[in-house]
């Protein structure tokens, strides 16, 4: 059990570092509000220090060349291992700092550690091709690494979201500031210490912790950034994208979702409801993907609610750290304000309380952020809730009567990154998934993702793709090479 409140330093070009200022903010367990780090708030100053050693690690020295491409895989599965040699204080740490239960904080390390042996394997495998043209040249197309890259994370996936970024950019040869979310930076940093443990080498991992406002605005608007990869939520996403316009930047963007999970009157209910229930409030429903708008077939509408809503009141909220815990407290009072107001607007716009709807009393829960997982009934394509991401444990549940209602129902949306289907039909399933717009789709689960395949979202749930041999591409240049075979002249003057 980690009990001591540490103080943490920033990673710049392979040193510790204070901010120029010495400002710094405390990180506390938003389950009890106890204080568990200290990191230090950076200025513009610091991140330009941070650029300048990951653009010097870039330019000059041999990191991203393709002679150094297996020393990268080696080094890459070495942190995977040291990563896995101490899951269990990565694990606790990301519980203590974001809330979530301890059992998905472990599943999160190990997927962390297999991401990055996953990218290892690629780091050997950059491949480009050769073209058959006319005019008598060999012609060939080669892939580079882009070069230094600005990677923006946020606190739901403290480690697992850094690692789904540091993973494919180490394996492609770029170099990286990564700035981790002001409420989540601890594990991120300790990820960072690794780093050093294994000899990445000084200045090709670059850590800053500071404010979006700050830290985050001067990385992705620093002219020697080539690409930025973001994660959050989609009003900031905006504005790193127009950074990004403003630079002629490469970027890609992982933003947020509303994501319907349709269930036909032939799903096997036994098996399907609790899937729902997971679908909507793993997490604590704060998931980019988190299957928040339930459409049920009117004939097992009420079966369905009934089914799931007894699920969602039997999970048991506490400290993630405790036996049992399958619900912790959201990232913030911030957060929890805005959950509550949202369940507020759906009783006021007379949505059907299922259950929760309120704060959970007990002493216990007196100093976190914990909220009851809510279900709502009866929410149309006109209420607030169906259509604004709340992040947070809400589901709202509609009902449809046909399939072209179900499609119509699941599309109606401005995001498009994940969406569930349950029934028993492989022929309706197929139906169905072809027709909704969305980057992921799962039938009779809902969660589960690979790193082998690709994450990322239609519409405005994003651009680009992460994961799978399409991550690798996010953190690649194309370079075009025609080598002239003739030995004539030109002859054009
Ligand atoms: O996220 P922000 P917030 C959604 C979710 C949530 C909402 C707001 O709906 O309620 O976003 O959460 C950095 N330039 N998601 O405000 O601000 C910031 O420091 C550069 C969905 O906490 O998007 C942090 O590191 N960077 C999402 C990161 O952006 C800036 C996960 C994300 O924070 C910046 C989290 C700026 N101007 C929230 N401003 C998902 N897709 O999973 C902030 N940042």
């Amino acid at each position: 059990m980690l009990n001591q409140m540490k103080t943490y330093q920033m990673y710049i070009g392979g040193q510790w570092v204070l901010a120029s200022d010495n400002q710094t903010r405390k990180i506390t367990d938003p389950a009890n509000g106890n204080l568990i780090g200290v990191v230090p708030e950076a200025t513009v100053m610091e991140v330009n220090e941070a650029v300048a050693a990951a653009r010097n690690a870039f330019d000059n020295t041999n990191w991203g060349s393709a002679d150094n491409a297996l020393n990268r895989a080696q080094l890459m599965m070495a942190l995977a291992n040291k990563l896995r040699e101490n899951a269990a204080k990565f694990a606790e740490l990301d519980t203590l700092n974001c809330g979530k239960p301890l059992v998905e904080s472990e599943g999160d390390v190990a997927d962390s550690a297999n991401c990055l042996d996953f990218f290892a394997g690629l780091a050997t495998k950059t491949m480009g091709e050769t073209v058959a043209v006319p005019m008598n040249m060999q012609s060939m197309v080669v892939r580079e690494p882009i070069g230094v890259v600005a990677q923006i994370v946020p606190w739901n996936y403290p480690l697992l979201m850094g690692v789904w970024k540091i993973a494919p950019a180490l394996a492609a040869g770029c170099t990286i500031v990564m700035k981790p979310s002001e409420l989540t930076p601890l594990s991120i940093l300790e990820l960072a210490k690794l780093t050093e443990e294994v000899g990445i080498p000084a200045g090709v991992v670059n850590i800053i912790t500071g404010i979006g406002e700050v830290a985050g605005a001067a990385l992705v608007n620093h002219p020697d950034i080539d690409k930025i990869a973001f994660t959050g939520g989609t009003d900031t996403g905006m504005k790193v994208m127009t950074a990004a316009a403003k630079g002629i930047k490469n970027v890609t963007l992982e933003l947020g979702g509303k994501n319907p999970v349709v269930v036909f009157a032939d799903a096997n209910l036994d098996k399907s409801a609790e899937w729902i229930a997971f679908a909507g409030m793993a997490n604590q429903g704060q998931v980019c993907s988190a299957g928040s708008r339930i459409l049920v077939e009117k004939s097992v509408y009420n079966e369905v609610i009934e089914r799931v809503a007894k699920i969602v009141t039997h999970i048991k909220l506490g400290h993630g750290l405790d036996e049992g815990v399958r619900m912790g407290p959201v990232i913030s009072k911030e957060q929890q304000d805005k959950v509550m107001s949202y369940i507020e607007k759906a009783k006021a716009e007379k949505c059907r309380l299922i259950c929760g709807g309120s704060l959970p009393k007990g002493e216990q829960f007196a100093k976190g952020n914990f909220i009851e997982p809510t279900i709502f009934a009866d929410v149309e394509p006109h209420h607030t809730l169906f259509k604004e991401e709340v992040f947070g444990p809400v589901m709202s549940f509609t009902s449809f009567d046909t399939e072209d209602e179900a499609v119509k129902l699941a599309n109606d949306t401005e995001y498009g990154l994940a969406a569930g289907v349950f029934t028993e039909s492989v022929t309706k399933a197929h139906r169905v998934v072809k027709q909704i717009r969305a980057g992921i789709i799962w039938v009779n689960n809902y969660h589960p993702t690979f790193n082998e395949l690709p994450w990322g979202g239609y519409k405005k749930s994003g651009i680009g793709r992460e994961l799978g041999k399409y991550g690798i591409e996010a953190y690649l240049e194309t370079k075009q090479i025609n080598i002239n075979l003739d030995e004539g002249q030109l002859g054009w003057y």
